[in-house]
């Protein structure tokens, strides 16, 4: 793959954009995944390509339900694993949630090759790969209602990045608290999630870790105070208003560009 220069005004996101690619070239990424991706770019560019004080708001609230969780899962998908490997095993670990490989585009081949990116970032663990990933989740219309009898199947909270449509409407419906990490507000996963984090899952994973650690130790009324005070409909109507606000400054000054 060729260089991209430091001095590249996009660099980092087109650093970002070879992850993606790559991933896809080892069979963790699915082609759709590509699309995805540049879906999301979209999007961050009219967030302004930064965590957003709504996002930050949400990755407090997701930090304490996390923590709030009796048996929390981090689901893992093609493109969360070739993203954010390392940052998903520090979550796991400060937060004591599972994690659980679950696909859209299901095939042994790519669930082997995300457990495989996870293990060589450091993960114990992988479910959704194996004897125990026989469990169902019948509300779930496609293959992704083939969940873990350890994880998804017995959480309480399940964290999904990057996620299709109409799983989060299932799992809530079953009861689970869904966290939701998605560039586009609009989504019906950013619509229908219990708590939407919309931010680049590359920039919201680390902040979500720190955050997980910085409320650890507060006593669980703090936590559950937290997340009573949140509004996940307010917060995603900050996020539009604050794109409108964007847009709006840009138009009159004729450009984005510094
Ligand atoms: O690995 P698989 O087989 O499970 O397939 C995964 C994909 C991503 C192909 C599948 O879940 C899919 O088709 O997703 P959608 O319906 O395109 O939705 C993905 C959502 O994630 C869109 O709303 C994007 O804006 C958003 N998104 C894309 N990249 C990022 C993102 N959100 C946060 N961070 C990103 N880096």
């Amino acid at each position: 793959m060729s260089e991209i220069p430091d001095d590249h005004p996009r660099a980092e996101s087109l650093r970002i954009r070879h992850r993606i690619i790559e991933g896809m070239e080892h069979n963790v990424v699915a082609k759709a995944g590509l699309i995805a991706h540049g879906r999301g770019e979209a999007f961050d560019y009219l967030l302004g390509e930064e965590t957003t004080p709504p996002a930050k708001k949400a990755i407090k609230a997701a930090a304490a339900a996390l923590l709030l969780s009796e048996y929390p899962v981090i689901s893992v998908n093609g493109n969360s694993a070739a993203l954010t490997p390392k940052e998903i095993i520090e979550l796991s670990e400060v937060s004591g949630a599972k994690i659980e490989v679950n696909i859209f585009y299901r095939s042994t081949e790519r669930l082997e090759a995300i457990k495989k990116v996870l293990e060589e970032a450091g993960a114990k663990e992988v479910l959704g790969v194996g004897e125990t990933a026989d469990g169902e989740i019948p509300e779930i219309s496609s293959v992704r209602r083939v969940v873990d009898r350890k994880g998804i199947l017995i959480a309480d909270t399940v964290l999904v990045p990057i996620e299709d449509g109409d799983r989060t409407q299932a799992l809530k419906k079953i009861g689970k608290t869904v966290i939701a990490v998605d560039l586009n507000p609009l989504s019906r996963t950013s619509q229908l999630a219990n708590i939407t984090i919309v931010d680049n899952h590359v920039r919201c994973m680390p902040l979500l870790v720190e955050e997980v650690k910085k409320l650890k130790q507060s006593p669980k009324e703090e936590l559950e105070k937290i997340l009573k005070e949140y509004d996940n409909k307010k917060v995603l109507g900050e996020v539009l208003e604050l794109i409108q606000d964007r847009l709006t400054e840009i138009a009159k000054k004729g450009t984005n560009i510094p």
